[in-house]
């Protein structure tokens, strides 16, 4: 049995997205943040860092969304969630979930928690305008990599494609929000059109507008 840890909107939507794609038995575990939990003693435990979401597989216990993202895509090869080992495609696909998680993913903690960045707190808000900079930059790379292409990998529909989606709606409380870039904007469509993101988001209580 699967267990998801998960918070509504948190980066455990995408492995939650994925778990509807992929059709599979799964169980959801509400991690109450308005109550702190994932930094009470027992998450700590499943992960140490204090942060969602956490994925149970049996005695596997994975910590980090792109570990989770990577482990479901092998473990259901058959959902083609990733594409064949061993093809350019699939180091395509290695580079698009790195490239998301490590650079905008990252720099959206500095603009959701600027507080972390500083000693003074005084100094909050340049930290939050300079990761919006640098997240207006970032998508603006992502949106000339997609250009015309249907999906991040061409023709082919993939967990980067989710993962996308997902920082896209992240971006929505920003100045210029991702999806006023029109390819992002289409290819977050495409995204939400999906009956299997469709039934995440009810699950998880989200609604219009999405993103
Ligand atoms: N690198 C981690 C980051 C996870 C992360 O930042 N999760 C956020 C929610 S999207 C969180 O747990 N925030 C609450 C906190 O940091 O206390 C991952 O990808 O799993």
């Amino acid at each position: 049995m699967l267990s998801l840890y998960y918070y509504p909107g948190n980066a455990s939507l995408l492995p939650h997205m994925m778990l509807r794609e992929i059709g599979a038995e799964f169980e959801l575990r509400l991690v109450d943040r308005g109550q702190d939990a994932q930094k009470s003693p027992d998450y700590l435990k499943l992960n140490p860092s204090g942060r969602i979401p956490v994925l149970i597989d049996g005695d596997l216990v994975l910590f980090e969304t792109a570990a989770i993202v990577l482990h479901l895509a092998d473990r259901f090869p058959e959902s083609g969630l990733a594409p064949a080992l061993g093809t350019a495609e699939r180091s395509e696909f290695y580079k698009w979930i790195i490239h998301l998680t490590n650079t905008p993913q990252t720099e959206f903690r500095a603009w959701f928690y600027p507080h972390e960045h500083v000693t003074d707190e005084a100094a909050a808000p340049t930290v939050k305008d300079a990761a919006r900079e640098r997240l207006d930059r970032m998508f603006d790379v992502i949106s000339a990599q997609l250009g015309d292409k249907t999906w991040l990998l061409g023709e082919r529909f993939s967990a980067a494609d989710l993962f996308l989606f997902m920082l896209v709606r992240w971006g929505r409380g920003m100045p210029r929000p991702p999806r006023s870039i029109p390819n992002l904007n289409a290819l977050a469509e495409r995204v939400l059109a999906r009956p299997a993101v469709q039934k995440a988001l009810e699950a998880e209580g989200l609604r219009a507008p999405i993103f």
